[in-house]
């Protein structure tokens, strides 16, 4: 290229110096024709010349055009290429940006995670240096106690004042009684709150129970309608919920007719008894007298397993009133009535043990026994094993009260109560060796007369909370 342009500057210059020939038109036309004629063929040769470098400088610089516009498609190709690496590039930084990011917000949890922990794990150590010095100072204290008592105990040998060893030794004593009666009161506490369990748990198997039915009877409606009493038996409608455990869970399950209802207490046969359902609740009859139609002179095995007629007069039996009561939160309720069709009611909290206790009647005292519950809630505090003419377990060394009475009976003296007694009609035998085997209950009627009617019913505890 800088080659052409020299050659065409070149010719340029050359015809400058030499005076452009067509420009000389005007010399002496006479003289000097043939010099003329010779500039012209000089002339022509250097248009020529001219015109041959124009031609050479255009081919070259089409060449050039040329090459330049191949090397400018590929330098814009390659800018192309370029642009693109660019472009994802910068899209790949951005990427990692975003990822820098993500990755910064997550350490900056952890890190708050970490300072929590820190926290928590100091918090949990001053807390465990605390405890340990609590314990610390406990055991400082029961040390010095236990070296206060031990002091007390041996009387203090250091001391030479014998007073003072007597006024440490009855300290000692002292201190030794008043631990006694908060262990007394400990054991009452613990005991209270055993029976409570018991009824609330009780409580629970009757909730439970109640929902259950309710749920039965909103899927079938209305199944009852065909249960009437017949014969003083109370049909139970043959619902798949489970048997009561007994007459109160019976009313709670919204029976109201007294009569004769199929119970089955936990871990127990299901069995027959008389329900007396009352307005605050349902009763289950442990015995009934009312007119002498059954011989209550029976022994161990009969008072055990029980006899009579549940619609008439009965003995439900040890055995069952023991599976009802078991547990203990019970309360035994004594309907008395005389020949003057005057009336008693006794309520006595109560447990019954089982054979391998005789059966024996405990009963809870709340506050003091009135004086008609002192007939049998006294001596049965402690507790009172059943006796039969066969089975002497009462309280009378000399005497066995079932045989020298009749029937069975929680006998302490044999003199406070007996309801299983003969049954005397009205009026009763005038010899007091022969009326003193009726039924009595010492502290209503006194010890020598016959009662009319007596019925026991037991019902648990939570029945005393509606009535
Ligand atoms: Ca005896």
């Amino acid at each position: 290229m800088k080659t052409t342009l020299a050659t065409l500057t070149l010719c340029l210059v050359v015809l400058m110096a030499t005076g452009f020939p067509l420009e000389k038109k005007g010399g002496s036309a006479s003289g000097s024709a043939a010099k003329e004629k010779r500039v012209q063929y000089a002339a022509w040769d250097d248009v020529n010349v001219i015109a041959h470098g124009l031609l050479q400088l255009g081919q070259g610089l089409k060449e050039h055009v040329d090459k330049t516009k191949v090397q400018m498609r590929d330098i814009s190709t390659k800018l192309k290429v370029f642009n693109r690496t660019v472009a994802e590039l910068g899209k790949e930084s951005q990427k990692l940006r975003v990822e820098g990011e993500a990755l910064k917000v997550q350490a900056r949890g952890l890190e708050d995670r970490e300072g929590q922990l820190l926290n928590v794990t100091a918090e949990l150590r001053e807390k465990a240096e605390e405890m340990q010095q609590e314990r610390r100072t406990m055991s400082e204290r029961m040390n010095r106690l236990e070296e206060k008592v031990d002091s007390m105990l041996q009387g203090e040998p250091g001391l030479s004042d014998t007073n003072a060893g007597t006024k440490n030794k009855s300290d000692a004593h002292n201190i030794q009684l008043m631990l006694e009666a908060q262990n007394r009161r400990i054991d009452d506490l613990m005991e209270r709150i055993r029976l409570q369990q018991e009824k609330l748990d009780k409580q629970n198997v009757r909730i439970r129970t109640l929902q259950s039915h309710i749920q039965q009877s909103k899927q079938r409606p209305s199944p009852r309608s065909s249960n009437t009493e017949r014969s003083g038996i109370v049909e139970q409608g043959d619902s798949p919920v489970e048997v009561a455990s007994d007459c109160h869970e019976l009313f709670l399950r919204g029976e109201t007719t007294s009569g004769v209802y199929t119970i089955k207490p936990i871990n127990a046969e299901p069995f027959k008894v008389f329900c007396e359902m009352t307005v605050d609740g349902g009763w289950t009859v442990i015995q009934r007298r009312q007119d002498g139609s059954v011989d209550f002179d029976q022994q161990w095995h009969a008072y055990q397993k029980g006899f009579g007629n549940l619609n008439g007069e009965f003995w439900l039996g040890l055995e069952k009133i023991h599976t009802i009561a078991k547990d203990g939160g019970y309360i035994l309720n004594i309907k008395l009535s005389d020949w003057g069709d005057d009336f008693a009611s006794v309520r006595l909290p109560f447990r019954l043990g089982g054979e391998e206790t005789k059966y024996t009647l405990q009963t809870m005292e709340v506050g003091t026994f009135s004086t008609l519950e002192t007939s049998l809630g006294t001596d049965a505090t402690s507790g009172l094993p059943f006796s039969t003419s066969d089975q002497d377990n009462d309280q009378k060394n000399d005497l066995n009260c079932a045989k020298h009475l009749s029937g069975g009976w929680w006998f302490s003296n044999c003199g406070r109560s007996n309801l299983n007694g003969r049954y005397f009609q009205s009026p009763p035998p005038k010899q007091r060796h022969q009326r003193k085997q009726g039924i009595f209950w010492k502290t209503w009627r006194g010890r020598y007369y016959p009662l009319k009617t007596s019925m026991i019913m037991i019902a648990p505890a939570a029945i005393e909370n509606k009535s």
